[in-house]
């Protein structure tokens, strides 16, 4: 198997370096505000790549269940307009302060969550970005080690998803992923 592909059970983690909004998943993640009204970086690249149809949709959710903003931790699944891929989960990873204001767990639920959604929902593959690094200025180091264990041990107990994709966004990113997922996976 190749150095960027691990297999957990009968699922496939993949790390890859691109464009999250360029995947051709099921669904893709997005590291969205609590506002779920768009922003920048992976935010930005989802909203504009796939249309005002995944805004109105956010819209209809922060009326009908989440009128104060989605809270860190959380996720939500709304289709995914004019991307490849089919639907968009969208989840808030926890802003960076010091590490001892609930980060941590807050970015497991991140990820937790937002498998359990798609699972859910009968999806067979999702990307994810790395939650919480670019704005919210999450140490990478850390947070990867975070993100992979949590999918590993969301595979072990749980055999719906076929692949999970993480795409990083530049060479150096994929190879601390590579790094963490060699010595968790
Ligand atoms: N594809 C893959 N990864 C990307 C892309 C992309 N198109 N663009 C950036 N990254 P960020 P956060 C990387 O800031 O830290 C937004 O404004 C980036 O280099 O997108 O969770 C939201 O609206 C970094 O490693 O998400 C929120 O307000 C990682 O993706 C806030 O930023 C996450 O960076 C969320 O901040």
């Amino acid at each position: 198997m190749a150095d960027d592909e691990f297999q957990v059970g009968k699922a496939k983690v993949c790390l890859v370096q691109g464009d999250i909004s360029e995947q051709d998943t099921d669904a893709l993640v997005n590291a969205a505000n609590s506002t779920l009204m768009g922003g920048g970086g992976v935010d930005g690249a989802i909203h504009r790549k796939g249309g005002p149809k995944i805004l109105e949709e956010c819209k209809r959710i922060r009326v009908t269940e989440w009128p104060d903003g989605l809270p860190t931790g959380k996720a939500v699944i709304t289709s995914g307009g004019n991307l490849k891929a089919r639907y968009v989960v969208h989840t808030v990873g926890p802003v960076w302060r010091s590490g001892t204001r609930g980060e941590p767990e807050l970015l497991v639920e991140a990820y937790c969550n937002s498998l359990t959604l798609a699972a859910s929902k009968g999806l067979k593959t999702i990307a994810f970005p790395s939650i919480s690094t670019g704005a919210y200025s999450y140490p990478i180091e850390k947070a990867s080690r975070i993100a992979l264990k949590t999918v590993k041990e969301f595979l072990d107990k749980e055999d719906k998803l076929d692949k999970v994709v993480f795409v990083l966004f530049t060479s150096h990113d994929l190879e601390i992923y590579k790094k963490a997922a060699r010595e968790i996976i």
